[in-house]
């Protein structure tokens, strides 16, 4: 049988990596020196793969870069545990109504994965109920790519499957926004967990469940991981936060202080945009209760 030489780790079941290659779903197991010396292999990771002497499983022998590593604080302890690499996109989805948008937690979603560097789209559904037009609008101004959406009448799941296709995306939002309609009607018997099961068994096992990558016909993997929100900010400093906001970005070598950190600092920039209406006032609001959180965190989130 010839080996596939590489790979992309869809999940782990104890010490057995299921592995997608171009030969199909194949397993392996971390050769000697990778269990020492290479960090944790995640989901996302692409392994380079050689065969095991005499068995059906497969030898992980090297991990490929990464172009992004999503990280979980450890709950009880320091430091942090890698989840997933390589994502390509965050897909924030939202309804219009039922139950109404709350933009200030979509923008707690989108700030997550601008601080782990990973590009990010809203995902507007339900518009059979209501319109998406003015929620488009707010998320339009900042810069990111909107899709609207109708997981029951079908309308817009084109475009939703061609920016799927051939990336790997985490789709993420508050429950019932649609998610799991969306993702069953892109492609049926796509088993993605739901937030609710997900959450029972790791308070029960008191473990965290790991993240699952599923391969869409078309190409590209959803990852499933329970509770992309629990990612948190983690690791973003007070700092840092503004330059997760797109639209903050340009303006912040122009605050009079290289420390500002928007508030009421004479001279920001960011503030004085915000005064002449463009920055928006809510994003204004985001910015803030999220700077409150980040300064009030214990230092444990460190
Ligand atoms: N009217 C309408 N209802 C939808 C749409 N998408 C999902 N729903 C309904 O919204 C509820 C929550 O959907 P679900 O996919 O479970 O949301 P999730 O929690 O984000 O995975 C279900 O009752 C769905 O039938 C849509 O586009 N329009
Ligand atoms: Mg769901
Ligand atoms: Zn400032």
């Amino acid at each position: 049988m010839v080996t596939p030489a590489i790979g992309t780790v869809l999940g782990r079941d104890g010490a057995v990596y299921r592995v997608a290659t171009e030969a199909g779903e194949v397993r392996a197991v971390l050769r000697g020196k990778m269990k020492r010396d290479t960090p944790h292999v995640v989901v996302g990771d692409v392994v380079r793969l050689e065969p095991e002497p005499g068995g059906a499983l497969h030898g992980v022998v090297a991990v490929e870069p990464r172009t992004t590593l999503l990280e979980r604080r450890v709950p009880e302890g320091r430091g942090n545990r890698p989840i997933a690499a390589n994502i390509d996109q965050v897909l924030v989805v939202t309804a219009t109504a039922k139950p109404d948008p709350i933009p200030q937690l979509l923008d707690r979603l989108l700030v997550v994965a601008e601080a782990n560097g990973i590009g990010a789209g809203v995902v507007i559904n339900k518009i059979d109920l209501q319109p998406a037009t003015e929620l488009a609008s707010r998320f339009r101004a900042v810069g990111y790519p909107v899709y609207e959406t109708s997981a029951r009448s079908g309308e817009g799941i084109e475009s939703l499957k061609a920016i799927l296709a051939g990336r790997t995306s985490v789709v993420t939002g508050p429950s019932g926004a649609g998610k799991s309609s969306l993702l069953n009607t892109v492609q049926p018997g796509l088993q993605l967990r739901t937030g609710a099961v997900s959450e029972k068994i790791q308070r029960g096992r008191h473990t965290t469940v790991s993240a699952v990558m599923l391969p869409l016909d078309g190409g590209g993997f959803i990852v499933d991981t329970p509770g992309f929100s629990e990612v948190g900010l983690w690791g973003v400093s007070p700092r840092d936060l503004a330059s997760c906001f797109p639209e903050m970005r340009p303006l912040l070598e122009d605050c009079r202080f290289a420390d500002c950190l928007h508030r009421a600092e004479p001279g920001c920039a960011v503030r004085a945009a915000a005064g002449r209406g463009e920055v928006a006032a809510d994003r204004m609001t985001s910015y803030i209760t999220l700077l409150e959180e980040l300064r009030s965190a214990p230092a444990a989130w460190e």
